[in-house]
Order: C-alpha cells, then sequence, then structure tokens
C-alpha cells in the first residue's frame, strides 16, 4: 500500500509516553466499514516490541500518577469528559462507519462515556478504607487501598467507547497507568478517545495505545510480566486463555465475557410492552451485545397474541446504514460476525427449529457491499438446540411456549452464561421469585435485558463474568489492592 492511499483514509497510529507512533514494524491492517465494504482507516500492525515499549512507558510513568491526589486525578478526568463532549458527534460518526451501529446509538454510547469519566472523577475523593477496633490496648486498625500499577485494558468492537470508558476511567482515578489494546474493528473510536485524553494534557505514558491483532499484541498483554493487572471483555474462549495465563503469573484479572439473556412473559403482562422491549433488546445494535435478549419464554395463555404482535413489529424494523436517519437497525459489525450470525440461523433450522421470519442475508440494491442480516425469530427451540445454548450476537430471537413459570425459570437457567434476564407481569410475588431464582448478575423487571446505568455494579454468574463486578463504586474492587495497617503505640 502507497503512502497516498495511507493518507485517504486515517492512520491510526500507536500512543507510547504521550507520543503518537508507528509499530516499529510499520505494518498496518485494514480497518472496514461494514455498511459499504470500504476501508474506513489503517491501524498499526504492532509487535511483541512495541507492547514492550509501551509497558515500559506505562511503569516509568506509575510512581508520579500514584503519588497526585485523588482530586488532581479528577481533574484529569473531568477533562477528558469536557474533551470527549466536544469532539461528540465527529466520534459517533466514526463509531458508525467502523462498527455500524445506528449514528443515535453512537451518539447515546459517546454520552455514557462522557457519564463515566465524570462519575469516577468524582471518586478520587470518596472512601477507600475502613476503620476496624482492634482487640489491642492503645492500637488502630484500619484498611487502604493501593493502585494495582500498570493495568492492561483489552476490549471488543460492540461498545467502542462505552467499555474502555468503564475500565479506563475507574483505573486512572484509583491510580493505575494504562495499556490500552482496543478490538481491530473500533481502532478508529479508540484513537479518538485517547487523543481526547492527549487534549486533556494527560502526564506522559499514563495512557498507551498499541493497535493490532489480538493474537499478537493481545497474547503478549496476557502474558507480560510488567503488567499487574488485566482487564478484559470479549468471547468466552480468548477471556479463558486471558485468565489462565493471568493466574499462572499471579496477576489479578477480570473477565467480563458473553450471555444468553431470557425474558419471562407470564399471562398478566402487558403484551405491547413486553414485544417492544423484545424487539428493542434483541434486535438493537443489530444485537450484538452482551445482554441482548435472546431467548423468550411466553405463557401459553397469551402466546398466539405476543407473537403476532412481535411478527408485525419486527417487518417494521429498517434495516440499513447507520447514518441514515430511517435506519433502525445497522450491518452485523464484519463480515465474520455475519457469517457466524447466518451460521447460526442455519443451525437453528438444521436442528427442527421453526424460523418464522427473515434470517437472510440482505444483498440487493445499496445492501449488496454491506453485511446485512434480516432480523431473525424463531419458535419451537428446545433448550438442546446450539441456538438456545451458544450466544449468537446477532438480531436472533428464540421464542418458547410455556405453561409452568417454575419451568420457564429453570430453561433459562439451563446456559453456561448468567448476564442479565428480565420478567414482565404485574404480579410481585412472581417478581420476588424471579429475583431469587434467576441465575443472572443483572435483573430488570417489565424493562428489556440491558446492562445497567454506570453508577450500579455490572456483571454476571457461572461463564459471564469472573471474580469481580464493573462500573459504580464495585470497580474499586478490582482496580486496587487493600493494605491492612495496624499502629500500636
Ligand atoms: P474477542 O474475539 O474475544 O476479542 C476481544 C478482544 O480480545 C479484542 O481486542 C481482540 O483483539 C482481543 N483478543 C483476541 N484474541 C486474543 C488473545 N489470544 N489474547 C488476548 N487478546 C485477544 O471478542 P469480540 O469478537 O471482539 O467481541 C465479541 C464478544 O465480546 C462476544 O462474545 C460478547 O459476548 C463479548 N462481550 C461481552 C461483554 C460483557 S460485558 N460480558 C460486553 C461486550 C462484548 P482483535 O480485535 O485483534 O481480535
Amino acid at each position: 500500500m502507497t503512502e497516498s492511499t495511507l493518507e485517504k483514509t486515517s492512520k491510526c497510529l500507536n500512543f507510547i509516553n504521550g507520543e503518537w507512533v508507528s509499530s516499529e514494524k510499520g505494518g498496518v491492517l485494514e480497518n472496514i466499514n461494514p455498511a459499504n465494504g470500504e476501508i474506513i482507516s489503517y491501524l498499526q500492525n504492532s509487535t511483541i516490541n512495541d507492547v514492550n515499549h509501551a509497558v515500559e512507558s506505562a511503569n516509568k510513568a506509575k510512581k508520579s500518577w500514584r503519588e497526585l491526589s485523588g482530586a488532581v486525578r479528577g481533574e484529569y478526568l473531568y477533562k477528558i469528559a469536557g474533551e470527549l463532549e466536544k469532539a461528540k458527534n465527529d466520534i459517533a460518526t466514526i463509531m458508525t462507519q467502523e462498527m455500524g451501529k445506528t449514528y443515535p446509538e453512537s451518539q447515546g454510547e459517546v454520552q455514557r462515556a462522557i457519564d463515566i469519566f465524570k462519575y469516577y472523577a468524582g471518586e478520587g475523593v470518596r472512601k477507600v478504607g475502613d476503620v476496624v477496633p482492634s482487640t489491642a490496648k492503645n492500637a488502630l486498625m484500619f484498611t487502604t487501598r493501593a493502585p494495582l500499577g500498570t493495568v492492561a485494558v483489552i476490549t471488543p468492537w460492540n461498545f467502542p467507547i462505552a467499555i474502555p470508558a468503564w475500565k479506563i476511567a475507574p483505573a486512572f482515578i484509583y491510580g493505575n497507568t494504562v495499556i490500552f489494546k482496543p478490538a481491530q474493528e473500533a481502532s478508529f473510536t479508540a484513537t479518538k478517545l485517547v487523543e481526547c485524553m492527549e487534549r486533556a494534557n494527560l502526564p506522559n505514558g499514563v495512557m498507551n495505545l498499541v493497535h493490532g491483532s489480538g493474537s499478537v499484541v493481545g497474547k503478549e498483554i496476557s502474558e507480560h510480566s510488567g503488567i499487574n493487572g488485566i482487564t478484559f471483555t470479549g468471547s468466552n474462549a480468548v477471556g479463558k486463555a486471558i485468565g489462565k495465563a493471568a493466574f499462572d503469573r499471579g496477576t489479578k484479572y477480570q473477565l467480563e465475557m458473553g450471555g444468553k439473556n431470557p425474558i419471562i412473559v407470564l399471562e398478566d403482562a402487558d403484551i405491547p410492552r413486553a414485544v417492544q422491549a423484545t424487539i428493542n433488546g434483541g434486535m438493537k445494535s443489530t444485537g450484538q451485545k452482551c445482554t441482548a435478549t435472546s431467548k423468550v419464554f411466553v405463557h401459553e395463555r397469551i402466546y398466539e397474541s405476543f407473537k403476532k404482535e412481535l411478527l408485525e413489529e419486527v417487518a417494521k424494523l429498517i434495516v440499513g446504514n447507520g447514518l441514515d436517519s430511517q435506519t433502525w437497525l445497522g450491518p452485523c459489525a464484519s463480515q465474520k460476525q455475519m457469517e457466524s450470525v447466518l451460521s447460526y440461523i442455519r443451525k437453528g433450522i438444521e436442528e427442527g427449529a421453526d424460523l418464522i421470519y427473515g434470517g437472510n442475508r440482505l444483498l440487493e440494491g445499496d445492501y449488496r457491499f454491506g453485511y446485512y442480516v434480516e432480523p431473525a425469530v424463531f419458535e419451537n427451540v428446545r433448550s438442546t438446540m446450539t441456538i438456545a445454548q451458544e450466544e449468537i450476537f446477532g438480531p436472533v430471537i428464540a421464542l418458547t411456549k410455556f405453561s409452568s413459570f417454575r419451568e420457564a425459570i429453570e430453561q433459562a437457567n439451563d446456559v453456561k452464561f448468567g448476564l442479565s434476564a428480565s420478567i414482565f407481569t404485574e404480579n410481585i410475588g412472581s417478581v420476588i421469585h424471579f429475583i431469587q431464582d434467576i441465575e443472572v448478575g443483572l435483573i430488570r423487571v417489565n424493562a428489556e435485558t440491558a446492562g445497567v446505568e454506570y453508577q450500579v455494579p455490572f456483571g454476571g454468574m457461572k461463564q459471564s463474568s469472573s471474580h469481580s463486578r464493573e462500573q459504580g463504586q464495585a470497580a474499586i474492587e478490582f482496580f486496587t489492592s487493600i493494605k491492612t495497617v495496624y499502629i500500636q503505640e
């Protein structure tokens, strides 16, 4: 590729020790717009040496960053939020172009990142420990907290700015420096986020961005002895490998992985509301959310009415380029993701589920160069089927009829994941049973499965998450270590 080709699109450089730099070997990877198949940017194809430079830079900066007061670190976070505010519409446009979600969704996500930086800015002056009475005379016992040091942040493409923000903001405020490895499909948005940090005059070495492939950069980061903590969001397979490598080295790690999220609709539910929640939960962001609604259990007495209304509403959804104001549902984020979604749909049919709506690749007219899939609805889905067990990460909903609430909860729990679940009912007793018996970390009542606001803990049970929760004040548990202090007079 020639330099003039490179100039037509953006180069996503690495950011190490306060400077924008090319990878040592100068190689780049292409980032494709999933709406039309065109190259939107090039990212550095970084090497192990690039990772080493970033780790050196983060380790050099960690003492002076740690020694600043939380209030001063908070000022930097407020400045980053201010820079994001100024760049909000540009970043939203880039995000839609690079991974396909609609422009309003992208704008909402940038706003979320702004809110997260502001929220954690305030955490710099909040309580970090407890005083505990000693049994000894004239002794004082208390806990305080220390930063981990250099933290690696490895993120997926589906929330290109919100997920990095909810990891990086708490990492910074609690006194850690960061090595950031974004997903390739989210590299342009990540570059823009780091540009905002540069404009906020963050001290050199506090943020280090290394682009490249997961199999080289991500793997090296997860095995690097100079890194003191790893926070990861992504697939189960990669999360397990990172967790194993970190465990073997005694490095603290945090894994947020997939979901297979159910909605249970009881016979007294408000049907239009439950239908809308099913569509929002299952189809927004083209279903590419770890909290996406995937399995919908509907009571047999309302099943036919629910299904009829759902199909009418799904038929109204407009699939298209996320920058078009008419579009409700963008393309899949990449060709690979589209092929994976289509193969799950084929598998559902092969294993005997009934595809009652959509499920085809769209190839006519403006769709022909993009990675568009029609929203799909299955019924007669049994718990043993692949589409009932695995995360599809696409606009696919599986309907199941039930007669017993207890059995619906058992089926909803019969998966390896446990991230988010919802119930639709007006019956408080049923709500209480649901809260007690459903095996997930995020419970929603009369609302679609989803993440929650940034000021409360986020995470799941079983293979969805490990060890700790993200967001809110729960983040302090991962990003710091407790020190217990005993002082004898
Ligand atoms: P992954 O393939 O797991 O990629 C996530 C990140 O890990 C990317 O930056 C990737 O780099 C990197 N990576 C790949 N191989 C690696 C390795 N061997 N060592 C270290 N890092 C490596 O997931 P994805 O396809 O980007 O994202 C979709 C998945 O994320 C879904 O399964 C979804 O459930 C999950 N997700 C979970 C949540 C929560 S909160 N539970 C939220 C969003 C998404 P490359 O880009 O170079 O591959």
